[in-house]
C-alpha cells in the first residue's frame, strides 16, 4: 500500500496543467473578479482588495479540483480517515494554494503586469490560527499531505469566531486581545447549509422496556444546537486532490424566539441564541470556572457529534442500513483527547438509534478510532468531573459506565483480584468527585494509539499506559511527526528553494529524501557562499520585520539565535534567559568577552491563565529592554520579543534562523516540529535529547547539532536520588548572580521583585523543570556554537548537512507511516 503511494506521489511535480489559466487569463479572471465580486476597478483597488481578487480567482480552481475529488471518492467508494482535531493552524492559505496548484510564478507575474506585488497581497490574508500549537500545526501539515498523496481524507473540527487571542505587548506584558480572523470575511470558506446538523445536550435518559425483553434508552434533550459545516478546501501539492477540511459553527435551533419576544421578553429571547452561539466563539475558553469547562465538554461534544452524524449520512448513502462494512470505510483518528466523546457518541448511535447489540456494537466502534497523544504532561490528559458529564451528555455516561464495566471484566481476568490496576485502568477516577479520564477512554476505545516521536512513544508505553501495552501490546506505537515541506521551505523559502531546485531538481517537495543530494555540496565553497547568502538576505529580511514591528535595529551579521513555541515552564524559555543575562554580565564585566555578536530571538504566547509563564515573557521583555539600550553591550547582545507568534510569523523568523533553540527537559516535549522546520531551513540546533531532537540527531550527526543536557534517564535518576536546585544555586556563581540579579530592580527600576516569581519558581519552587541542573551545560553547548559560527565554512557545511538531512522529517512520510500502521488506506486518483 505505502509503495503505491510513493510511486504515484513520485510522478508528480507541481507544475500548473494545461486546464490552469496562464498568465493572460489570470489577469483577466483577477480583474474581472475585481469587477464582478469586489465591486471596485484597478484605479481604486487597495492592497485588500486585490489580495480577495486574486483569492476568487485560485478559488475557482481550488473548486474545480474539489469536485472531481469528491466525485472520484465517492465513485469509488473510498475508505476515508477523519481527522478529528479541535485545532487546526491554518495560517494564510494565498501562498500554500498557489504553490501547490503550479501558479505561483504565473500569478506572481500576472499581478506584477497589473502592477501589483504579489508578496505585499499575501500579507493583507489574515491568518486561520484556529489552534494553539504543535498539535494543530501538525493537523495543518497532515491534512497538506493527505492531499498530496492523493488520500480520501476529511479534516474535521471547530468554526471558531475567534482563533487564538492575538497577542499585544504592553510595557513588556503579555495583553490579550480577541483575533477576529473573519471580520472582513474568508474567501477561501464555503458555507454548507445543506448539510446542518442538529446537536443534543442536556435533558435526561428514560428507560423503556420493549417486546422481546430489550431495554431501550431514551435521550430526552434539553436543548437542540445547529452546527452549520464550513468548508476549506486543502489543496495537495501538484493540485490534483482536493480534501475538504470541514468546521462546524454552532448556531440556535429556534433562531429568534418569536413566542418569547412578543410576551416581552426582548432579551430572554436572545438567551438561547447567545448560548448556542458560544460554543463555537473561541477556541480553549478558560475553564477555571464550571462555566468554562461546560463549554469545553459541549464544544467537543458538539464538533464530534456533528462529524460523526457528517459520517454517517455519507455511508448511509452507500451503504443504507447495512453497518457491517462501517469500520472498513471509516476510520476516525482521534488528535489527543479532545474528541474522545466521539468514542460513546458512536456507540449512542448503533444501540439506540440503529438498535445493534452491545458487542456488535463495540465491535465497529473499536476499529473505528485511533488516538494520537501529544503529551505526558498529567495536566494536559484531560478529566472530566463526573457530574458535570451526566448533566450535559446524561446518555453518554451511562454508556461509558458500561463501556468501563465490561472492561474492569477483562482487567480482572488479566490480573485476577487486583483492584489497585483497576483503580488506575478504570475510565472513571474514583475519589469525592468522580471523573471520567478520556485519556483511557481513548485507549480502550481505539484500535491503535501512537505517540509522536520514538521516544515519546516509548515512554507512552513505559510511564503513561505500561498495563494498557501489557494487555494490547501491539495497540501501542509510534509515528514521528513531520512537517509538510512545501510550506516551510518551499514556500517560505524561496531563494532556498531554487538553489535547491538548480543543485538536485525540483522533485524534493514530493520526495523529501532528495534532499541528501546536497551533502555532496555540503563543503563546495560556491554552493556554502550562495547557501550562506540567501540565509543573509533571509536575515536582512526579518531585521527590517522586527525594526517594523519593534523599533529594534538587529545586524544581520549577528548569529540569529531562534526560541518559537508556545511559552511552558518545560519548554524553557527562561533558560535561555538565564543564559542571556550570564552573557550580558560577561560582557559587563569584560567588555572584550570573546564571542560573535548574537540577537536572540523568541515568539511565544502564553495561555492567559498561565501565571508564571506570563511572567516569563515579561522577564524576556524587561531583559531585552535594558540590553539593547546598554550602549556598552548592545553592539554584541540583542534581544527581541516578536509579539503575536504565529503560522505568518513563524514563515519569516524560520528561514533567517542561525540556531535553533529545542531546550525543554529531557520526556517532557513530546516532538516538538519547530526543531524540525529550522533544520529544514539550514540552522543548528542546541538541544537537549528530547522528543525528535534525538531522531534529527541521528539524522544529522552528532557532529552538526549541538547536544546538551541531562538525557530521560539522567532526569528520573535525579528525581529518584532528590532533586535539589540549591545544590546547583549554592555551587555556581554565575548562575547564583543572574538568579539573585532577577530579585533586584535592575531590570524593572523602581520595582525590585518584579521578576522574582522566576528565580522562586527555579529553588523554592523546586525547580521541576530542572532549568538549574543544566544550566551549565547548556552554557558550554552555547559557546560551541558560538565557536563554530566564528569558523564561516564550518558553519555553513553543518547548516547544509541539517537541510540535507530533514528527508526523515517530510509529513509525507508520517502519512504513510500513519497509512501502513494504522488507517490502512489506498489512495484514490483524481483524473
Ligand atoms: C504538542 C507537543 O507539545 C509537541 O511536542 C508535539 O510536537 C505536538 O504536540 C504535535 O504532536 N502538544 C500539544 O500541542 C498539546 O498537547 N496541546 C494540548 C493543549 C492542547
Amino acid at each position: 500500500m505505502t509503495t503505491k503511494t510513493t510511486k504515484r506521489a513520485t510522478k508528480k511535480v507541481a507544475s500548473s496543467s494545461k486546464t490552469m489559466m496562464n498568465k493572460a487569463e489570470l489577469k483577466a479572471s483577477i480583474v474581472k473578479h475585481l469587477h464582478c465580486s469586489l465591486g471596485t476597478d484597478e484605479n481604486k483597488a487597495n492592497n485588500h482588495a486585490w489580495w480577495k481578487a486574486t483569492c476568487a480567482s485560485v478559488q475557482e480552481h481550488v473548486l474545480e479540483g474539489l469536485r472531481k475529488t469528491q466525485k472520484s471518492h465517492y465513485l469509488n467508494d473510498t475508505r476515508a480517515v477523519h481527522y478529528f482535531s479541535a485545532e487546526f493552524l491554518m495560517g494564510r492559505l494565498m501562498s500554500n494554494n498557489l504553490h501547490n496548484l503550479g501558479l505561483f510564478e504565473q500569478t506572481e507575474k500576472a499581478l506584477n503586469e497589473l502592477g501589483v506585488n504579489l508578496t505585499d497581497i499575501m500579507e493583507e490574508e489574515p491568518d486561520m490560527a484556529l489552534g494553539n500549537g504543535g498539535l494543530g500545526r501538525l493537523a495543518a501539515c497532515f491534512i497538506d499531505s493527505l492531499a498530496t498523496l492523493d488520500l480520501p481524507a476529511v479534516g474535521y473540527g471547530l468554526h471558531y469566531e475567534h482563533g487564538l487571542f492575538r497577542q499585544e505587548i504592553q510595557n513588556g506584558e503579555q495583553i490579550e486581545r480577541p483575533d477576529s480572523w473573519r471580520d472582513y470575511g474568508n474567501p477561501w470558506e464555503i458555507c454548507r447549509p445543506e448539510s446542518i446538523q442538529d446537536i443534543p445536550l442536556f435533558g435526561y435518559v428514560e428507560t423503556k422496556y420493549g417486546e422481546n425483553g430489550r431495554i431501550n434508552k431514551e435521550w430526552h434533550p434539553g436543548h437542540i444546537v445547529k452546527g452549520l459545516p464550513w468548508d476549506i478546501p486543502v489543496v495537495g501539492y501538484g493540485g490534483k486532490t482536493v480534501n475538504v477540511l470541514r468546521l462546524w459553527q454552532s448556531q440556535s435551533s429556534d433562531y429568534f424566539n418569536w413566542d418569547v419576544f412578543n410576551a416581552g421578553g426582548y432579551v430572554d429571547a436572545q438567551t438561547e441564541n447567545v448560548q448556542a452561539e458560544t460554543i463555537s466563539k473561541v477556541l480553549y475558553p478558560n475553564d477555571e470556572t464550571q462555566a468554562g469547562k461546560d463549554l469545553r465538554l459541549i464544544q467537543q461534544y458538539f464538533f464530534s457529534a456533528c462529524s460523526l452524524k457528517d459520517i454517517i449520512r455519507r455511508y448511509k448513502r452507500a451503504h443504507g442500513d447495512d453497518w457491517s462494512r462501517f469500520s472498513e470505510q471509516v476510520v476516525i483518528q482521534l488528535n489527543d483527547t479532545h474528541p474522545a466523546v466521539a468514542i460513546p457518541e458512536l456507540m449512542r448511535i448503533l444501540i439506540d438509534r440503529a438498535e445493534l447489540d452491545w458487542d456488535y456494537a463495540w465491535s465497529i466502534c473499536s476499529k473505528t478510532f485511533a488516538y494520537t497523544n501529544h503529551t505526558l504532561l498529567p495536566e494536559a490528559l484531560e478529566k472530566w468531573p463526573a457530574r458535570m458529564f451526566e448533566r450535559i451528555l446524561p446518555r453518554h455516561l451511562e454508556i461509558i459506565y458500561e463501556i468501563n464495566r465490561r472492561f474492569m471484566d477483562e482487567v480482572e481476568a488479566v490480573w485476577p483480584g487486583n483492584n489497585e490496576i483497576k483503580r488506575k485502568l478504570s475510565i472513571i477516577e474514583e475519589g469525592p468527585d468522580k471523573m471520567v479520564r478520556m485519556g483511557n477512554l481513548s485507549v480502550i476505545g481505539s484500535f491503535a494509539v501512537n505517540g509522536v516521536a520514538e521516544i515519546h512513544s516509548a515512554l507512552v508505553k513505559k510511564d503513561l499506559f505500561p498495563e494498557f501495552n501489557h494487555m494490547w501490546p501491539s495497540k501501542l506505537t509510534n509515528v514521528t511527526n513531520g512537517i509538510t515541506p512545501r510550506r516551510w521551505l518551499k514556500a517560505c523559502n524561496p531563494a532556498l528553494s531554487q538553489l535547491i531546485d538548480g543543485k538536485i531538481g525540483q522533485d524534493w517537495p514530493l520526495n523529501l529524501d532528495k534532499l541528501k543530494g546536497l551533502a555532496e555540496f555540503a563543503e563546495d565553497a560556491k554552493f556554502q557562499k550562495q547557501f550562506m547568502k540567501i540565509k543573509r538576505d533571509n536575515k536582512v529580511q526579518l531585521a527590517k520585520e522586527v525594526m517594523a514591528l519593534t523599533g529594534v535595529e538587529i545586524d544581520p551579521n549577528a548569529i540569529f539565535d531562534v526560541q518559537i513555541k508556545r511559552l511552558h515552564e518545560y519548554k524553557r524559555q527562561h533558560l535561555n534567559l538565564l543564559y542571556i543575562m550570564a552573557l550580558y554580565r560577561r560582557l559587563l564585566e569584560n567588555p572584550d568577552y570573546d564571542m560573535h555578536p548574537r540577537v536572540f530571538l523568541f515568539g511565544a504566547k502564553a495561555a492567559p491563565g498561565y501565571k508564571l509563564a506570563k511572567d516569563i515573557i515579561f522577564a524576556i521583555n524587561k531583559v531585552a529592554e535594558k540590553i539593547n539600550n546598554d550602549a556598552r553591550v548592545n553592539h554584541k547582545l540583542k534581544v527581541v520579543f516578536l509579539p503575536n507568534y504565529r503560522v505568518s510569523l513563524a514563515e519569516k523568523m524560520i528561514p533567517a534562523a542561525d540556531i535553533s533553540e529545542q531546550i525543554s527537559t529531557a520526556g517532557k516535549e513530546a516532538s516538538g516540529t519547530g526543531n524540525m522546520k529550522l533544520s529544514l531551513n539550514g540552522a543548528l540546533t542546541v538541544g537537549t535529547l528530547d522528543g525528535a531532537n534525538i531522531e534529527i540527531a541521528e539524522e544529522v550527526g552528532d557532529e552538526n547539532i549541538f547536544i546538551f543536557g541531562l538525557t530521560v534517564a539522567e532526569v528520573e535518576a535525579l528525581d529518584k536520588k532528590g532533586y535539589n536546585p540549591f545544590d546547583y544555586y549554592d555551587n555556581n556563581r554565575e548562575l547564583k548572580a543572574v538568579l539573585d540579579w532577577l530579585d533586584s530592580d535592575y531590570f524593572t527600576p523602581g520595582k525590585p521583585g518584579a521578576l522574582s516569581s522566576l528565580k522562586r519558581s527555579m529553588l523554592e519552587g523546586g525547580d521541576h523543570y530542572k532549568v538549574l541542573a543544566d544550566f551549565t551545560s547548556y552554557c558550554e553547548a552555547q559557546s560551541l556554537a558560538d565557536k563554530a559560527y566564528k569558523e564561516p565554512e564550518r558553519w555553513a557545511k553543518m547548516a547544509i548537512l541539517n537541510t540535507a538531512h530533514m528527508g526523515k522529517f517530510t509529513s509525507d512520510r508520517s502519512i504513510k507511516d500513519y497509512v501502513e500502521r494504522i488507517w490502512k488506506l489506498d489512495p484514490c486518483k483524481v483524473e
